[in-house]
């Protein structure tokens, strides 16, 4: 047996674990804290950027903050389905914290893509099979922009908390703003009274890290040795 055969299949086995280390960190789980509401109704969800697959909440009352804490089990999109009644006014305000780095931001946040289903209603309000499907067949659309909005666009941003028709929304900063999705280039859609091509999805990456952890960096470096030593010997 030579020395080079000897070592090989010991490099190799040690290869899935490293590479495995390595990506864990990207993924960790992420405590979040909501606090929101919409005018005139909200259904809150996670999932993949291709599939609703947990519900959260939902709430039909503009004049009530809701609070929801949850745990998210790694790097994953929240998904707000919002409705109005076509009346007065339409908007989404909220604050969105993660707990375990500290970041906060708010419904005006440019991070947040809003696309516009455009079926009017029967919205998905709750975790039921039939309207995560209706929700993920809608993301499905989205992401190939076969909808009314044409895709995920950003929102348009109207008054801060505070502001009318509403008034101050208790619970919530006065820096966030109510936004919605403007489907006729009016540039405050949260007032008068309009379908946008409703219901609409807005939806955010949340726990995203976007630069590795240094031992990250290092289980990857050992990983790539290894890989790189393997790839050496075999010639
Ligand atoms: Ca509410
Ligand atoms: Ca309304």
């Amino acid at each position: 047996m030579t020395l080079s055969s000897f070592r090989i299949p010991g490099i190799r086995a040690l290869l899935p674990l490293a590479l495995t280390l390595a990506l864990a960190p990207l993924g960790q789980s992420a405590n979040v804290r909501v606090l929101m509401t919409v005018d005139n109704s909200y259904a809150l969800f996670y999932g993949s950027s291709t599939a609703a697959t947990n519900f959260v909440a939902s709430d039909f009352d503009w004049t009530s903050t809701e609070t929801h804490n949850f745990t998210l089990p790694g790097t994953q999109y929240l998904y707000i389905v919002t409705a109005s009644d076509l009346s007065v006014a339409q908007g989404f305000l909220g604050q969105f914290e993660n707990l375990d780095t500290g970041e906060k931001l708010y419904s005006q946040d440019p991070q947040w893509e809003v696309t516009a289903t455009g079926l009017g209603a029967g919205a998905p309000y709750s975790g039921s099979a039939a309207n995560l499907m209706l929700l993920t067949t809608e993301i499905g659309k989205a992401n190939s922009n076969l909808n009314p909005s044409g895709g995920w666009v950003g929102l348009t941003a109207g008054p801060n908390n505070g502001g009318g028709p509403w008034g101050t929304r208790p619970g919530i900063d006065a820096a966030a703003k109510w936004v919605w999705y403007s489907s006729n280039g009016d540039l405050d859609p949260t007032t008068p009274g309009f379908d946008h091509d409703e219901w609409l999805i807005f939806r955010i990456q949340v726990g995203a890290t976007a630069v590795p952890e240094p031992s990250s960096f290092a289980l990857a470096g050992v990983a790539l040795a290894c890989l790189a030593l393997a790839r050496k010997m075999a010639r």
